[in-house]
C-alpha cells in the first residue's frame, strides 16, 4: 500500500513512472554548497512545497528535514526517511554511512518508505549490506517500502568505475538482492571496469552503445524490470543536456528520476518548469 501511495501520487500517478525530490545534500555535501545557489532552499519547508508544487511522487530527506515539516505535510505528499547519511568533512578512500534514523522514526513521521545508501566498492560495503538487511526486515514488517541508493564508490573502483556500465548493473543487482522495492543508481557510461565482465560484454554483444541501451541493461540487471530502477539527477547541469538524459532514461525503459540539485539549486519558477518538462517526458511513454 505504501509503494502504491508513491506510485499513485503526483503528476505521474498511475503511469508506473516516478519523479522523487531528494534533499539530503545539506548533510552529504554541506549547506553552503547545496543551498547557496538558491538561498530559499536553506528552509526545510521550501522542499516540501517544491515537491508538492512539482507533483513529485515523493519527497526524500534525512530525519531533521522531515521532522521540520512532516506534521503539516505527511498527509499531502509521500515521504521517504533517509536512514543513513555521509558527510564530506573527512576525506576517505572507503566511504561509509552513519545510521541517522530508525524505522520507528519513519512511522512517527508518517513516511511511506525508508531510504538507505550502500556503497558497493567500499571496504565498508559488507557492514552496510548487513545494516540494510536488518532495517529492510523491520521496515517491511510494518508495511514500509524500501528504497536503496546504490552508489558504487570506494578504493576498489577507479573514478570512471563509479559509473561504469558493468558496475552500475552490478550495484542495481545488489540492491535488488538486498530486497529494495525502489533502486536508485547513477546513469551509467559505456566504460567497463571489471576485466572479467569486459570479456562477457564483448563476447555476447550486450548493447551498451547508447545511454538508452545502458538504461535498459541496468533495468535488466534489477530483475528484468521487476524492481523499480530510477536514476539520480547529479550536479546542477544545463537544461538541454539534462533533458537528453531524461529522454534516454525514458527510451531505455527506466522508471524515472530522483532529482535534487537540478531542482532546488534553480529558482523555484525554473525548477517547476524543468520538473514539469521531466514529468511530461515520463508521462508520454
Ligand atoms: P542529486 O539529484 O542532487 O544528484 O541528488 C541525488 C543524490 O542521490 C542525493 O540523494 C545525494 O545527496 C546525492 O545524489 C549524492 O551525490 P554524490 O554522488 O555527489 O555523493
Amino acid at each position: 500500500a505504501n509503494l502504491a501511495r508513491m506510485l499513485e501520487h503526483g503528476k505521474l500517478g498511475g503511469t508506473g513512472k516516478m519523479l522523487i525530490l531528494p534533499v539530503d545534500q545539506g548533510f552529504e555535501h554541506g549547506p553552503a554548497r547545496s543551498f547557496g545557489p538558491n538561498p530559499p532552499a536553506y528552509d526545510p519547508l521550501y522542499h516540501f512545497e517544491l515537491a508538492l508544487a512539482a507533483g513529485c511522487n515523493a519527497y526524500a530527506a534525512p530525519l531533521g528535514f522531515l521532522e521540520a515539516g512532516a506534521r503539516d505535510y505527511a498527509g499531502r505528499i509521500p515521504l521517504i526517511l533517509k536512514l543513513n547519511d555521509h558527510d564530506l568533512l573527512a576525506d576517505e578512500d572507503d566511504p561509509e554511512q552513519a545510521i541517522t534514523g530508525s524505522v520507528a522514526d519513519a512511522l512517527r513521521l508518517g513516511a511511506c518508505a525508508v531510504g538507505f545508501t550502500i556503497y558497493p566498492g567500499s571496504a565498508h560495503r559488507n557492514a552496510m549490506y548487513g545494516q540494510i538487511r536488518a532495517i529492510a526486515e523491520e521496515a517491511k514488517s510494518v508495511g514500509l517500502a524500501v528504497v536503496i541508493w546504490s552508489y558504487a564508490r570506494g578504493s576498489a573502483l577507479s573514478k570512471a568505475g563509479e559509473t561504469a556500465i558493468d558496475v552500475i548493473g552490478y550495484a542495481a543487482q545488489i540492491a535488488a538482492q538486498l530486497g529494495a522495492h525502489i533502486i536508485k543508481v547513477k546513469l551509467p557510461t559505456a566504460h567497463i571496469e571489471q576485466p572479467a565482465a569486459k570479456q562477457v560484454y564483448e563476447a555476447t554483444g550486450i548493447p551498451i552503445g547508447t545511454a538508452a541501451e545502458r538504461v535498459r541493461h541496468v533495468v535488466q540487471c534489477a530483475f528484468n524490470g521487476r524492481r523499480i530502477v530510477i536514476f539520480s539527477g547529479g550536479a546542477h547541469a544545463e537544461e538541454a543536456p539534462f533533458l537528453d538524459e531524461i529522454r534516454a532514461i525514458q527510451a531505455g525503459g527506466g522508471f524515472g528520476s530522483i532529482v535534487g540539485r537540478n531542482a532546488f539549486q534553480r529558482s523555484k519558477a525554473d525548477a517547476l518548469s524543468l520538473l514539469g518538462t521531466i514529468t511530461d517526458i515520463y508521462a508520454g511513454g
